[in-house]
């Protein structure tokens, strides 16, 4: 770093330290290219708008198996390592479980050594930063770019020319896109490497450029600003990350964004094709290209447009190479999530590929001539049903979701297709959400059982006979409780709250949403701290509720939740007489990072989502990796993870997914649910009467009546199901073996949800890829 070590600073040593780590990755990593060159095996290309990485530092030294050796060298230099660890910005680029989905999907593909590519957009601005000013969230622009960022490797000569807009004319038989908006896609490198460095991947993302970048003629009459003026606009395209969680942006550059990487990603792919191969018509052989949701969707018409319009393939040949190659994984069933686009904005901005859509229709009715499903009506473009038709496989994230997406959403498109839709439950990469962010469980499993879990989780079932000895079951208690006052620490660092370490963990951390219902659990704490005032002194299992998550910037109702979970945490942590038995915390920005120190601590996991709405989850898998117990509804994977851990060891509650549509029918379901249990009336009165916002005592009541008058996710009415599940956490915590057991039987249980398991499954049904690594 060009400094004397004495004047070094934690963040000199972070670079010094990357630096060290990077050289060594980067030998696995042109190594694992040279291979997928010479093997010239088939290619997966993960086309993605967001991948939520977190830190890389630790995730390089774990996966070379470098843990000791750094930690004795900053020893050397009197330098802590966690401390060196604990000074790297998250790479936040994405909002929540889609995004962090990729990244874990990243981290086995590398792991498998499947040939892979992540492709998205290098966002100058991540997801913003949130704080809270007397409760209530404030955003603030995350900056993660700022300072060097030691893991990525840009590529100059790696661009793309892009446009937008402009004419569709014919030249010599030959339609051809004249489009009015160039600019210019720039690719930046990542190394992904695998467990044991024995394969790196590449995730490559995209940044905007200008064509030309500096007028110098502007800048010679003295228009400074103008001057510069096309390198600001090309670069506002990957400026920032929309910070919509299953929510349509609906917006220009989000559209924009959305073509700029998906086409710069296409021809990447067909350069790379092209250099190895001559006919185009062998590309579904080699290559495989999976969309994340529909957000890359645009991939499908502009491949299409690029082997018809330039390369002259018929459109019917071109189509079939297209269809040969997509696929298409849904995660959500919100209607308001489902892209769409009016017609005339996207056809100003991509003329041609509407024609190609257009034409996509015409082909699958032709095809298909029951009924018209088009990917273009209502004056809209349907990127779910466009996906839907271009793509050879479509996947649900979770059993129960993909049998709802065909029930639903796709039922007329399932019925055409009926092998098309298959499901592929969701998993979490091991190395991250146990080995490395709980190094204490990890120690006692591989002193148990040996190491070859970490790339091979259903070893974890070899536990299940140590579960039975007193002895080991103490130390999987020890590691735990070591866990909980970790994190108690941190907590009083960051943020002055002591919580008691003795009680039970309660942690509700994902973005904030009303289906995934942390109004729900907020009332249950308001009706438990009103019970226990009313019999102070009483014996109760001491509660700490932890609540972590974003809203979106313009989605009032979830930051109302934030801004009422804050006051009540206010009032309650003030109160004397309740205050050994209940606390409450909503910890300000969560990101991957506050994650990996939250879950290992947890003893509780609330997936509380109402069934139907949550198409898989993730974080319910982490919990339950972890040794937490699940406190949850029958909706998305927490079906699966109910099936393994064994449903003695689950908490379940609510109404299932057809019980809640019928439910909805009946128009006053809210006020007989509030009327059949007193403690619900109690609670949402102490809401809208202001017992928690004494100075602003109007500030709930619209919340309390959104519950009363329409509460379209049902929380009234699984109300005293909830309830009733939580006291049954009561009983079984009040005794600590039973409930050790039934959390390391959780461990011992969940291994089935490694994303190692998910993309092998991918591999097989879906993309037809092989690992280059010898078994
Ligand atoms: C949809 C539109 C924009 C941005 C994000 C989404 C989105 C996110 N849709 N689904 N998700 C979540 O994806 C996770 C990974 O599959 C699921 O576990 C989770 O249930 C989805 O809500």
């Amino acid at each position: 770093m060009g400094k004397d070590p004495e004047h070094a600073k934690f963040f000199d040593w972070r670079m010094a330290l990357s630096h060290a780590i990077r050289d060594r990755i980067v030998d696995r990593w042109v190594a694992s290219t040279r291979r997928t060159y010479e093997q010239d095996g088939k290619r997966v290309y993960y086309l993605s708008m967001e991948f939520l990485i977190g830190r890389l530092l630790e995730d390089g030294i774990v996966n070379l198996g470098l843990v000791e050796e750094v930690g004795e060298t900053l020893r050397t230099f009197g330098i802590d390592y966690r401390s060196v660890l604990e000074d790297e910005p998250d790479a936040a680029l994405g909002n929540g479980g889609l995004g962090r989905l990729a990244a874990c999907f990243l981290d086995s593909l590398s792991t498998i050594g499947c040939p892979a590519m992540g492709y998205g957009i290098r966002y100058e601005n991540g997801l913003f930063k949130q704080s809270f000013v007397d409760g209530r969230q404030v955003e603030s622009p995350e900056t993660w770019l700022q300072e060097p960022h030691p893991w990525e490797f840009g590529r100059p000569e790696v661009r793309f020319t892009l446009g937008f807009r402009g004419e569709v004319t014919t030249e010599n038989g030959r339609t051809v896109w004249k489009p009015s908006e160039l600019l210019q896609a720039e690719a930046f490198d990542t190394p992904i490497v695998g467990w044991q460095g024995r394969w790196a991947n590449t995730l490559r993302l995209w940044a905007g450029r200008a064509v030309d970048p500096f007028d110098l003629d502007r800048f010679n009459a003295g228009d400074f600003a103008a001057a510069a003026e096309h390198e600001a606009l090309a670069r506002t395209i990957s400026r920032v990350l929309y910070p919509e969680d299953s929510n349509e942006a609906g917006k220009e550059l989000r559209l924009k964004q959305e073509f700029f990487f998906s086409a710069a990603s296409i021809r990447d792919i067909l350069r790379r094709f092209e250099g190895q191969h001559e006919d185009l018509r062998a590309l579904p052989k080699k290559v495989a290209i999976q969309l994340n949701d529909t957000h890359p969707a645009i991939a499908g018409p502009e491949l299409l447009r690029i082997l018809h319009d330039e390369r002259g393939l018929s459109f019917e040949e071109a189509l079939e190479i297209t269809h040969g190659c997509m696929n298409y994984t849904n995660h959500t069933l919100l209607p308001e999530a489902l892209e769409r686009w009016d017609e005339r904005l996207f056809g100003r901005l991509l003329p041609r590929h509407l024609q190609i859509i257009d034409r996509i229709d015409d082909a699958h009715y032709r095809a298909n001539p029951t009924r018209l499903l088009s990917a273009r009506s209502d004056g809209q473009v349907k990127m779910g049903e466009l996906s839907f038709i271009v793509a050879n496989k479509v996947n649900g994230v979770s059993a129960l979701h993909t049998d709802l997406m065909k029930k639903t959403v796709f039922k007329d498109l399932h019925g055409l297709h009926p092998d098309r839709i298959v499901n592929e439950t969701n998993g979490v990469t091991p190395r991250r959400w146990l080995h490395s962010c709980n190094p204490g469980l990890s120690s006692l499993i591989t002193d148990s059982i040996g190491d070859g879990w970490i790339a091979d989780l259903e070893q974890l079932e070899r536990l299940e006979p140590f579960i039975g000895k007193d002895d080991w079951l103490h130390r999987f208690r020890a590691v735990k409780a070591e866990n909980k006052v970790t994190l108690c620490d941190y907590i009083a660092e960051r943020h002055g709250m002591r919580l008691n370490p003795d009680a039970m963990f309660d942690i509700q951390i994902k973005r904030i949403h009303e289906y995934k219902r942390q109004h729900l659990n907020i009332l249950e704490a308001i009706a438990h701290w009103q019970e226990i005032k009313d019999t102070p002194g009483g014996d109760w299992v001491p509660r700490v509720k932890i609540f972590a998550g974003k809203a979106a910037q313009g989605y009032h109702f979830a930051k109302d939740i934030i801004h009422l979970i804050n006051d009540v945490a206010k009032v309650v942590n003030a109160d004397a007489e309740t205050r050994d038995s209940l606390q409450v915390i909503f910890l300000p920005n969560y990101n991957v990072t506050l994650a990996e120190h939250l879950i290992p601590a947890a003893d509780l996991s609330e997936q509380i989502s109402t069934a139907g709405k949550e198409a898989s989850g993730t974080g319910n898998m982490k919990f339950a990796l972890n040794g937490a117990l699940t406190i949850g509804t029958l909706d998305g994977a927490n079906v699966e993870i109910r099936e393994r851990v064994g449903e003695e060891n689950f908490f379940l509650f609510g109404m299932l997914a057809d019980e809640v549509m019928q439910r909805r029918m009946i128009h006053d379901h809210a006020q007989q649910a509030i009327a059949a249990d007193p403690r619900l009336a109690r609670a949402l009165e102490a809401i809208r009467s202001g017992t928690f916002s004494p100075q602003d005592p109007g500030r709930y009541v619209h919340i309390a009546d959104n519950l009363t008058w329409s509460d379209y996710f049902l929380v009234c009415s699984d109300f005293s199901a909830y309830w009733q599940a939580q006291r049954e956490a009561d009983h079984a915590y009040r005794d600590p073996d039973l409930w050790a057991r039934k959390a390391a039987l959780n461990v011992a249980r969940s291994g089935w949800f490694s994303s190692d398991r998910t993309i092998r499954g991918y591999m097989c049904d879906i993309w037809g890829a092989e690992s280059l690594l010898a078994p």
